[in-house]
C-alpha cells in the first residue's frame, strides 16, 4: 500500500527569520509537526495498550516543544543528530515518512531495522541520524565523531546530542563533554531535564543543584538553560541563535531544557512516585495547546481545527498502512548474512614496501600505519600517548611528526568516549584506528565495542569501519590489568572480527586487512612480540591470507592449534616431540580469531584423529573450548583421543615472575601435559 500524502503544512525546515516574516505561518508549520509527534506518540500508546506493538513504549509527550523546532532549524543536509527515548517528534522531522517511523513500532516487514529492534532504537544513518541504543548517555561520542567526520570533510555541520537529567549521571556524559571542548567539536549538548529518571526525581540523581547547565564552565564551553515549555516562538530563536553560534565558532555548547514527561516513564509505569497533583502541574505547564491558543488568535479556529482534522486523517490513514504491512519472515540466512558487511573489494594499495626490511613486530606495525595514512586520506590515528611521544609500546612513534594533527593524535583517558568517537567518524566514512594503551582498559568501552559497534551493522544496515589495536597478553610481570587476554570476553558478543598475528609479517598485513575490512575488527597484538625477533616485512599481496590459518608444521601424530605468542612456543614444542618421541604434529596458528575459518584444521584433525588447543588465555570459557567443540562435533567417532585444552589457570592474572610463570602455559608444561595426554 502506498503511504498516504502528507499535509502541506508538514515542511522539513522553519528558520527563524520566517517567525518574524511571517509568525502566524511558521508557528502553524511548527505546531503542525508538534500536534503530529504528540498524537502518533499517543496513538502508539493506544496500540501498545491494545497488544499491537511490544516491547517498551517511552512517549516523547511533553518533549515537542524542544525537539520539533531543533529538527526544523538543524541543517538536515549537513548536521548530525542522534534522538532519545523522548525524541519521536524529532525523527519525524528528520527523515522518512510518518509509516517509517510506524514500521518500526510495529517490527513489521518494512521496519527501518528490519524488525530487528525495538520502538524508538531506530535512525537513518545515511541522513546522520544516528540510531540509538538504549545505554543512555553512550551516542554523545558518536555524534561528536560523526560531526567530526563531517568538518573535516569540509562541511560546516553542527551535531545534536541529547540526554536526560538522569544520563547526566553517566561516566559518557563527562568524557564527551570533555572530549568536545577539548578537540572543539561543535556540537550541541541538550539536556532534556524532565525531573525524573524513571521514578527517580532529580534530587536523587546529583547532590550540587539542580541547575546541570552550569557544569558547562567546567568544561570550559557556553551553558545556558531554556525553557521548551513556554513560549515556543522564544525557544526557536534562543536555538537558532545557539546553533548559528556553534556552527561559526566550532565550540561545543551544553543547554539545560526544561521539559515535560506527560506520560511517564513508558507505558508501563504505574506512576506512584509522583506526588499527588504532580502530573496535573506538568499538563498545565504542556506548551502545545498554549501554542494552539496563540494560533487560534493569529489564524483563527477554523484554519487551527482544519489544521488538526487533516493530521488526524493523515494519521490514521499511515496507521492503516503500517498495520496491513507484513510481518517480518524470520528467516535466519537473512539475519546470519546482515552480521557483518560484506567482504568488499581490496583497497588500491600500491605495491610497497617492495624490497623487506628485517622489523620486529612493533616496527611493521609502524610501517603499516605509515603505508595507510600516506595511501588513504580517510584514515586517521588515535589513542593515549599516541602523538609525540609514539605510544606506550612505540608502535606509533613518529607518526605525528610526519603526518600531523588532526590525522595522529592524543586522546585523553576516556575509552569509552574516545571509542564512540571512533564509532561516528567510522558511521561518516572515515576510517579510524584507535590503539587502546593496554588491551585491558578496552573493558571502559566495552559497551561501545560489543552493544554498539559490533551491532551497527545488523541493526541499522550502516557500516562502522573501525580497527582496534589490542596490546595484550602476559609473561611480562605486568599484573592483572596490564596483562589480560580478552578475546573470549569480547568475541562471545556477535559483530566483530578479530585478528592476532604472531610474526611481523603478519602483523603488517592483518592492519591492511583491517583497515579495508567494513566492520569493527580487534587486532590483538601481544606485547611480548613487539620486540621479540625481526624478520622480512614488505608489501604482500597474499595480505588476505591473514584472514585463514596459517599451517606451520605437518605432521601425522596430532593436530595442534593455536596462536598468538605461543606459536613460537608450539614450534618448540614440535621440535621437542619430534625428537624425542619421534611424533610430528600438523601445527596451525589460527590467525583470525573471528570469523573461524576452521576447514583446514577439520580436515587436520579429520586425518589426524588427535586435537591439541594452546592458548594464553584462561580456560573456563576459554576460546579453546569453542575451538575444540568446533573441531571435533564432525569427527568425534573417529578421534582416537579425547581432545586436549592447554591454558591459563582459572584465575586473575598473578604478579610476581614465579607466579604469573604458574599462571600460563610455558614450553615445560605444554611437555608435561602432552606426554602425559599421549600416554
Ligand atoms: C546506562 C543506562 N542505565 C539504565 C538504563 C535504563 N533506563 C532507561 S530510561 C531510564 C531513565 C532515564 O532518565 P533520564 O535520563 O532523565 O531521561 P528521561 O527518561 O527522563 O527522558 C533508565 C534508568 C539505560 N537505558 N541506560
Ligand atoms: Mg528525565
Amino acid at each position: 500500500m502506498a503511504f498516504p500524502l502528507p499535509p502541506a503544512l508538514l515542511t522539513r525546515s522553519v528558520a527563524a527569520a520566517e517567525l518574524e516574516k511571517n509568525p502566524s505561518d511558521a508557528l502553524l508549520r511548527i505546531y503542525a509537526w508538534m500536534q503530529l509527534a504528540r498524537s502518533a506518540d499517543n496513538r502508539i500508546l493506544e496500540l501498545f495498550r491494545q497488544g499491537l506493538i511490544r516491547g517498551t513504549v517511552t512517549g516523547g509527550q511533553g518533549n515537542e516543544g524542544l525537539i520539533v523546532p531543533l529538527a526544523l532549524l538543524a541543517d538536515k543536509a549537513t548536521d548530525v543528530i542522534s534522538f532519545t527515548h523522548r525524541g519521536f517528534g524529532g525523527h519525524l522531522v528528520w527523515s522518512g515518512h510518518l509509516c517509517d517511523h510506524l514500521n518500526q513500532y510495529f517490527a513489521n516487514a518494512d521496519s527501518p531495522t528490519q524488525a530487528r529492534e525495538g520502538n524508538i532504537h531506530h535512525g537513518d544513518p545515511v541522513a546522520r541520524s544516528l540510531p540509538m541504543i538504549s545505554h543512555l548517555g553512550a551516542m554523545l561520542s558518536n555524534v561528536a565523531g560523526a560531526t567530526d567526520s563531517q568538518r573535516r570533510l569540509g562541511r560546516p555541520a553542527v551535531g545534536f546530542g541529547f540526554f536526560g537529567d538522569g544520563s547526566s549521571s553517566t561516566g559518557d556524559i563527562h568524557e564527551t563533554l570533555n572530549l568536545a571542548s577539548l578537540l572543539s567539536l561543535p556540537v550541541l549538548f541538550v539536556i532534556e531535564n524532565n525531573r525524573y529518571a524513571y521514578s527517580t526525581p532529580v534530587s536523587e540523581q546529583f547532590a550540587a543543584g539542580t541547575e546541570l547547565w552550569r557544569r558547562a564552565a567546567g568544561y570550559g564551553i557556553e551553558g545556558f538553560a531554556l525553557d521548551a515549555t513556554a513560549d515556543v516562538a522564544a525557544t526557536v530563536r534562543t536555538l537558532a541563535a545557539a546553533i548559528q553560534k556553534i556552527r561559526t565558532t566550532s565550540r561545543p555548547m551544553l543547554i539545560e531544557v526544561n521539559t515535560l514527561r506527560l506520560r511517564g516513564h513508558a507505558a508501563y509505569d504505574t506512576g506512584d512516585y509522583l506526588k499527588p497533583g504532580e502530573t496535573e502541574g506538568f499538563f498545565a505547564k504542556d506548551p502545545l495547546p498554549k501554542l494552539r491558543a496563540q494560533l487560534v488568535g493569529l489564524a483563527g479556529a477554523a484554519r487551527v481545527d482544519a489544521v488538526d482534522a487533516e493530521l488526524a486523517a493523515f494519521l490514521e490513514a499511515s496507521v492503516k498502512v503500517s498495520l496491513a504491512t507484513a510481518r517480518p519472515s524470520g528467516d535466519v540466512a537473512a539475519m546470519e548474512a546482515d552480521l557483518f558487511a560484506p567482504v568488499a573489494a581490496p583497497l588500491p594499495w600500491k605495491a610497497e614496501p617492495a624490497v623487506s626490511g628485517n622489523l620486529n613486530a612493533a616496527q611493521a606495525i609502524n610501517l603499516g600505519l605509515r603505508k595507510i595514512l600516506s595511501e588513504r586520506p580517510e584514515s586517521l590515528v588515535l589513542g593515549q600517548d599516541i602523538g609525540t611521544y609514539g605510544g606506550a609500546f612505540k608502535v606509533t612513534e613518529g607518526l605525528l611528526g610526519d603526518f600531523g594533527r588532526p590525522r595522529v593524535f592524543n586522546t585523553p583517558l576516556a575509552e569509552s568516549a574516545c571509542t564512540g568517537y571512533a564509532i561516528g567518524l567510522a558511521l561518516n566514512g572515515h576510517r579510524p584506528i584507535e590503539e587502546f594503551q593496554f588491551a585491558d582498559f578496552s573493558t571502559e568501552a566495552a559497551t561501545q565495542i560489543t552493544l554498539n559497534a559490533a551491532t551497527m551493522r545488523f541493526r541499522s544496515g550502516a557500516a562502522c569501519p573501525l580497527v582496534l589495536r589490542f596490546p595484550c597478553g602476559g609473561g611480562l610481570t605486568f599484573g592483572s590489568f596490564h596483562s589480560q587476554e580478552l578475546e573470549s570476553f569480547f568475541l562471545a558478543m556477535p559483530g566483530l572480527k578479530a585478528l592476532y598475528p604472531s610474526t611481523p609479517q603478519d602483523a603488517f598485513n592483518a592492519l591492511l586487512a583491517a583497515y579495508e575490512d567494513d566492520n569493527p575488527v580487534i587486532i590483538f597484538e601481544h606485547k611480548a612480540l613487539y620486540r621479540r625477533g625481526k624478520g622480512p616485512v614488505a608489501w604482500d599481496a597474499n595480505y588476505r591470507a591473514v584472514w585463514t590459518p596459517r599451517q606451520l608444521r605437518n605432521g601425522d601424530y596430532a593436530t595442534l592449534v593455536t596462536y598468538g605468542e605461543m606459536v613460537q612456543v608450539a614450534e618448540e614444542v614440535c621440535d621437542y616431540f619430534a625428537a624425542e618421541y619421534e611424533a610430528t604434529f600438523d601445527l596451525f596458528d589460527l590467525r583470525a580469531l573471528s570469523p573461524l575459518k576452521l576447514d583446514a584444521i577439520a580436515a587436520s584433525v579429520a586425518r589426524t584423529g588427535r586435537l591439541v588447543v594452546v592458548h594464553e588465555g584462561r580456560r573456563t570459557h576459554g576460546f579453546g573450548a569453542e575451538l575444540v567443540a568446533r573441531l571435533t562435533e564432525q569427527h568425534f567417532a573417529s578421534l582416537k583421543a579425547a581432545p586436549l585444552r592447554i591454558a591459563a589457570l582459572d584465575l586473575p592474572v598473578p604478579f610476581a615472575p614465579e607466579l604469573e610463570q604458574a599462571f600460563r602455559p610455558t614450553k615445560d608444561k605444554i611437555i608435561d601435559r602432552v606426554a602425559a595426554w599421549m600416554g
